[in-house]
């Protein structure tokens, strides 16, 4: 067995345990009554709240005390999951929504998770089933933030998205710099790279593009430009007055708002407003380096196996480092990462 599965396999054991402990409040099934149940996806979840929308029509939701899930292990529900309700004859005060409950919770092929703010032994998974993730950022003001965006990576590969990296306020900044600056995400590790100004309308119609017809969840240090980004793709259209009134109701800083809206090209972004840290989650320090692509090639040539690559004699990764075959910049990420995840 390898050094990975044997890491894997302890992972596992480790995880399982944990998770008897939590969720105690719900019960997993694996069949459950399917009648009276009707198809929708989570849009919102606003704290415990979950604002479902079927066939057009929203539900305000909470979730069954009994659940059809395979995510017993996870948040047992995000924005972006297919999932079954159940509608009752009640309307939410707050919202004016029917009320609901979610009985089923349906396969998640992509994910975005960091680690619980409330319990660090739980996964928040921010978003499900989105095929990009959209690393936001502007060239000033605040300027981008490399560390930040490795960190990013590591998240999306983790979650199976595709990162795009989007620069905005470009009028601010000098686009040669900016493509010479990040040439190694473009270059060497084949990520799609946009310059684009929300202000003066540069490359608009092309990030547009990029998003149409796919599910998107957009990510970014506050003050880049996302929400003028939301507001502009959404042709400043307001958002539902109920998600609205619940955030009132809920409180306005609900750490864990989240929400999904659709595009009027084609296609879903899901945006976190709620959400400022982000914790990486299920990371083992001897697995990081898998999620750093340069490093690939070099991560199974050192003379120790599993090897950290800080400090390691015959370290291969060290060594490219050195030879400047692996960017300074990326390993200087990977050694503030480690360090976050010990
Ligand atoms: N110079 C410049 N400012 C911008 C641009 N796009 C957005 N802004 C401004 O940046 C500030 C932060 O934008 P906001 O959308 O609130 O950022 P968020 O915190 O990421 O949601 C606002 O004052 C925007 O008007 C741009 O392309 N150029
Ligand atoms: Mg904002
Ligand atoms: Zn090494």
């Amino acid at each position: 067995m390898s050094v990975e599965n044997k890491i894997k396999q302890f992972k596992n054991k480790e995880k399982q345990e944990k998770f008897k402990i939590r969720n105690k409040r719900i019960r997993f099934k694996d069949e459950i009554d399917q009648s009276n149940l009707i198809e929708g996806k989570l849009i919102a979840t606003i704290g415990s709240i979950s604002l479902v929308k079927c066939d057009g029509v929203t539900y305000e939701c909470q979730v069954a005390g009994i659940i059809k899930s395979k995510y017993s292990d996870s948040s047992i529900v995000a924005v972006g999951d297919n999932v079954k309700i159940e509608i009752y004859d009640e309307f939410s005060k707050s919202s004016g929504y029917q009320k609901g409950t979610i009985r089923e919770v349906g396969n998640r092929f992509s994910k975005l998770s960091r680690i619980s703010p409330q319990n660090k032994n739980m996964e928040h998974v921010i978003g499900a089933n989105s095929d990009m993730m959209l690393i936001f950022m502007a060239a000033d003001n605040p300027k981008y933030n490399r560390r930040l965006i490795d960190r990013y990576l590591v998240a999306a590969k983790c979650g199976d998205l595709t990162p795009i990296i989007v620069i905005n306020k470009s009028e601010l900044g000098d686009e040669e710099t900016i493509y010479e600056d990040l040439y190694t995400y473009t270059d060497e590790l084949g990520i799609e790279l946009f310059l684009i100004s929300l202000q003066e309308k540069i490359n608009l119609d092309t990030i547009e593009l990029i998003l149409k017809d796919k599910r998107t969840i957009i990510s970014g240090p506050s003050g880049s430009g996302k929400s003028t980004f939301i507001n502009h793709l959404l042709n400043n259209e307001v958002q539902e007055v109920g998600i609205v009134s619940l955030r009132t109701a809920k409180g306005l800083h609900t750490t864990s708002f989240v929400r999904m809206f659709e595009l009027p090209f084609g296609g879903e972004i899901i945006d976190s407003p709620g959400i400022r840290e982000f914790a990486l989650w299920d990371i083992d320090k001897y697995e990081l380096p898998t999620y750093f692509d340069d490093f690939i090639e070099y991560h199974h040539n050192c003379k120790f196996l599993p090897c950290s690559h800080t400090h390691e004699p015959g370290c291969a990764v060290l060594a490219a480092v050195e030879e400047g075959d692996i960017d300074a910049d990326r390993y200087e990420s990977y050694l503030l990462l480690l360090e976050s995840l010990e």
